[in-house]
């Protein structure tokens, strides 16, 4: 099996040579075992059928030059006489063609049980998740972590998950049909209405990875992305023990107040400006976990009144009808139909993955969030339902509201 993998090279050198064989959502180098089972099978049939190429390329080319017809008489000849059939051809064409589909078959099979579930040996140590696809973004539930009066643990479009430990994903559609992709790690799966399904995955090492919707589902289903974040077991279990806490309150007294994001102009952003800042490129030398690990801490210099005015604006420019932010008292917002919030300062990115996690980019969302992603349900069923109209100081302040719940 270890041959199989030999392009691996050839990868790396197409790779350097421009080609992207190695990005973000590359199948050809993964980090887990169920994307790697993929890539041997895909291994398998492209050495098979690469055999086949050559032999029968081979054949035709030597047919092609040695019966050429050199001479005007070779031009006009007959034909020559037709053969009609050779057993021995016949029969070594058959049995090459089973032996090349059993080549292909043996492993196919092999691993499509493998890739189905986590292997029984493995079960006990599983980590279960459950995966909902949304028009156009992903909720993750933790059925494991329960917290008292609230129900599994809530999140969107970030799952966190242990490291070196195989995950069970329950992969469920509120709406239409999506598809669960990560393609480093493993996929793709359905995610349907009215029907369960599930698939598994493991993370070899810590690390951020790329997902996405992969089933059209609607105007901004490519937009419908998401992430996953594998840590290591220590970090995964504070990760844990932040997401259970209820919601951050500041206490104005323990902060001195200080403008925060005073200076956070509108840009009129471009319809179809990309949505990345660039952070989590690793451009700037820092890598894309260590990036998302810098924003799990408080930001600098906040201020308390403008956050206090925020979370009043959240309720009554009816926010909280759609979105969970769970509070220590039991009190706060309590809708359902958008991602929950409780801890939306922490997460690397917004708007189902497709925006980078900044005050700016946060402020361009709430300012227009049709224009970031065409026909989603917060701009038409908010926005433009509920005549949903926010001044510029509003916007800093849910901003610096929902930048603050860490
Ligand atoms: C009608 C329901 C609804 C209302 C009202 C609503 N939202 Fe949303 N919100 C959503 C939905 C749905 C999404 C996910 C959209 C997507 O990514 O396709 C969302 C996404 C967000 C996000 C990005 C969160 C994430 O993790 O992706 C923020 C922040 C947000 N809303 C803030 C607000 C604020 C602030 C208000 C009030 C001014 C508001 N929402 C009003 C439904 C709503
Ligand atoms: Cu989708």
């Amino acid at each position: 099996m270890r041959l199989l993998t030999l392009p691996l090279f050839a990868v790396s050198w197409i790779d350097r040579l421009g080609f992207g064989l190695n990005g973000k959502q590359s199948t050809m180098v993964v980090e887990g075992p169920v994307a790697e089972a993929q890539l041997r099978l895909f291994y398998v049939t492209c050495w098979v059928t690469l055999v086949i190429f050559i032999v029968v390329a081979s054949v035709l080319a030597y047919a092609t030059i040695r019966f050429k017809a050199r001479t005007e008489a070779d031009e006009h000849a007959e034909p020559p006489e037709q053969g009609h059939g050779n057993p021995l051809v016949e029969v070594g064409l058959i049995g090459a063609s089973v032996l090349a589909l059993v080549i292909i078959a043996v492993p196919t099979l092999k691993y499509i049980w493998y890739d189905y579930d986590v292997p029984a040996e493995s079960k006990a140590n599983a980590y279960e998740v459950t995966a909902t696809g949304y028009q156009w973004w992903f909720q993750f539930q933790y059925p494991s972590e329960q917290i008292t009066g609230s129900g599994p643990l809530i999140t969107a479009n970030e799952l966190v998950i242990p490291a070196g430990r195989p995950v069970h994903v329950n992969l469920r559609s509120v709406d239409v049909m999506h598809s669960f992709w990560v393609p480093k790690l493993a996929g793709k799966v359905d995610m349907i209405p009215n029907r369960g399904n599930f698939l598994w995955l493991q993370a070899d090492h810590p690390g951020y990875f790329w997902g996405q919707c992969a089933e059209f589902c609607g105007d901004s289903h490519a937009l419908m992305r998401f992430r996953v974040i594998a840590l290591s077991p220590r970090d995964f279990q504070d990760w844990l023990a932040q997401q259970m806490s209820p919601a951050r309150e500041l206490s104005p007294s323990s902060l001195r107040p200080k403008a925060q994001f005073a200076s956070l102009e509108y840009h009129d952003f471009a319809e179809n400006a990309p949505g990345i800042s660039g952070k989590y490129e690793g451009d700037n030398g820092i890598s894309p976990l260590d990036q998302w690990k810098q924003q799990q801490f408080p930001n600098k210099g906040e201020d308390p009144e403008l956050i206090a005015r925020g979370k009043a604006l959240f309720v009554t420019k009816t926010c909280a009808g759609c979105h969970t932010i769970r509070q220590a008292d039991g009190k706060g917002p309590m809708g359902v139909t958008g991602p929950n919030l409780t801890h939306v300062g922490a997460r690397s990115t917004i708007a189902g993955g497709f925006l980078d996690n900044t005050p700016e980019y946060m402020r361009r969302w709430i300012h227009n969030p049709g224009v970031v992603k065409p026909g989603n349900k917060m701009w038409v069923l908010g926005y433009e339902v509920n005549h949903i109209a926010l001044t510029p100081e509003d916007e800093v302040a849910l901003v610096a509201y929902l930048q603050s719940l860490k």
